[in-house]
């Protein structure tokens, strides 16, 4: 693996929220439902990653649907605010059509076209990522949509990476995994992996004490430092 260029891996594995799906859509949808549509949103995304590494933990496992179903009640709650069946339906309809990141497609197919086979590995159910995927115009590029299903529990635990080489026979460390999630960083170089870490709101890593092997702004920046000659 020539790690001084960033080439030569088996493959490139892609988380999908927040990484190739724009999470913010989140909050514009809750804008109809609360004053605070940013606080309200991102307290629902981070009950639905506490549900998950929480189930992940107590080994009880539910899929992604239901968990972020879950933090809807909590969150709604938790604000006090009623929401009519139809309203409910809208909120959860979002996570099913969030859209792709404008750097996504481009980046692709500069990737496609240098011949990288590339997989989408999230704790997402194929029921809500494959009409996504296929919605953005993107499953062209993947060989599969790995989830959390096949192995009933969340990243990070380290058993939901190790699907990746079940689809491309490598070594983990052979593989580039490219998250924006500071969790996800930490259980990739956990599980072997290599890791791009896309920093596109330039938060701090989380001080898990695991560092990526590279770090870039948005996906047109994998792509330079990837195909750079
Ligand atoms: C994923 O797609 C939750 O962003 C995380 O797995």
């Amino acid at each position: 693996m020539g790690s001084e260029t960033f080439g030569g891996f088996q493959g490139i594995v892609f988380d999908a929220y927040g990484t190739l799906f724009d999470v913010g859509a989140i909050t514009r949808a809750c804008e109809g439902v609360t004053g605070e549509p940013a606080a309200f949103s991102s307290l629902w995304r981070a009950k639905q990653l506490e549900y998950s590494v929480l189930r992940t933990v107590m080994d009880c496992y539910a899929d992604f649907g239901e968990i972020t179903s879950d933090a809807l009640d909590y969150v709604t709650s938790a604000y006090g605010v009623e929401l009519a069946p139809y309203e409910r339906r809208r909120l959860m309809q979002a996570w099913l059509e969030l859209p792709p990141y404008p750097d996504v497609e481009p980046a692709l197919d500069h990737l496609d076209a240098a011949n990288q086979r590339m997989l989408i590995l999230s704790n997402g159910t194929r029921q809500m990522l494959d009409p996504m995927v296929e919605r953005a115009g993107l499953a062209r590029y993947f060989l599969a949509v790995l989830t959390s299903e096949r192995v009933q529990s969340f990243k990070p635990d380290v058993a939901i990476y190790q699907l990746v080489t079940e689809r491309i026979y490598a070594r983990m460390n052979e593989l580039l995994f490219v998250t924006a999630n500071g969790f996800d960083v930490a259980g990739a170089k956990a599980a072997g992996l290599t890791v791009c870490r896309v920093n596109r709101t330039g938060l701090p890593l989380d001080p898990l004490g695991f560092e990526p092997d590279m770090v870039v702004r948005d996906l047109t920046g994998l792509v330079d430092a990837l195909l750079a000659d």
